[in-house]
């Protein structure tokens, strides 16, 4: 039987995140399923890699209670991040590059020394060597933001930017930190660290494991986003976003107006 075009579905992305335009999901016509869906994101980020781009650390997605009620799925899911998707801390970020970007706040470890393929995650302490709050911007390739589960999985997770605030050591307790979306210096979204897999460090596991079984290691130096604590708020252009996580401070960015 011929399977899914895995290059074709990984072209018709890549275009569409090239020209910010968005597409109908592939998933059903095509018969992916997820492992094919891992298969085309890897191919997309192929095509990232080809053009220059290093990769640079790996997002977690889908790791709140609703939001994996609102796909009908009870695993998390991953993509990739590359240096050009990272925004400096108060840098600017072109609206013009995305299609209708979203902003949620998240938890970001640099990593450290980690497991051998295969082996389970020892102590936290060894893997990651400082954390920071951080923010990421989603932008789905597909119209309405509307996916089944290999479509979201194919288009990298809707990775598009991310921006990390400063490296803290990591504190004593990451599973119930305060969090706020600001935009504008008006308070968008209130949450909790609790909100990703019920503590951040759990998104660590998972990330290993799941990246795992499609031989993709994780390395020392990369930046780790483990999810979102809140819902994600849309992007418009000339917002000042903020987001603050107890303990750990704030990241920032600006949409040009
Ligand atoms: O980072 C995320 O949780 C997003 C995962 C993909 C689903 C979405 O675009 O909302
Ligand atoms: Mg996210």
């Amino acid at each position: 039987m011929i399977g899914p075009d895995i290059a074709g579905i990984a072209e018709k992305l890549g275009g569409a995140a090239d020209n910010a335009t968005a597409i109908g999901q592939l998933a059903a016509e095509t018969g992916l399923d997820v492992d094919a869906a891992y298969a085309v994101q890897t191919a997309l980020v192929q095509r990232r890699l080809e053009r220059g781009e290093r990769l640079v650390g790996l997002k977690m997605g889908l790791t709140s209670k609703a939001k994996m009620a609102q796909m009908g799925v009870d695993e998390v899911i991953w993509g990739r991040l590359t240096d050009l998707m990272r925004v400096p801390d108060g840098g600017t970020v072109d609206l013009g590059a995305f299609i209708h970007p979203r902003v949620e706040p998240e938890v970001a470890f640099l990593l450290d020394r980690l497991p051998e393929p295969g082996e389970p995650l020892g102590s936290f302490a060894d893997a990651v060597r400082a954390v920071a709050p951080a923010i990421e911007l989603i932008d789905s390739r597909y119209a309405n933001f509307a996916f089944s589960l290999p479509d979201v999985i194919a288009d990298n997770t809707s990775a598009a930017a991310f921006v990390v605030g400063a490296w803290s050591p990591v504190p004593d307790g990451l599973d119930n930190l305060g969090v706020l979306l600001e935009i504008d210096g008006r308070v968008a979204q209130v949450g909790s660290t609790a909100a990703i897999l019920g503590d951040p460090r759990r998104a660590l596991d998972e990330g290993i494991r799941l990246a795992g079984r499609h031989g993709v290691r994780l390395r020392e130096g990369w930046v780790f986003l483990a999810g979102a604590a809140t819902a994600a708020v849309p992007l418009r252009p000339g917002a000042h976003v903020r987001a603050v996580v107890e303990k750990l401070g704030t990241a920032s960015l600006r949409a040009a107006a």
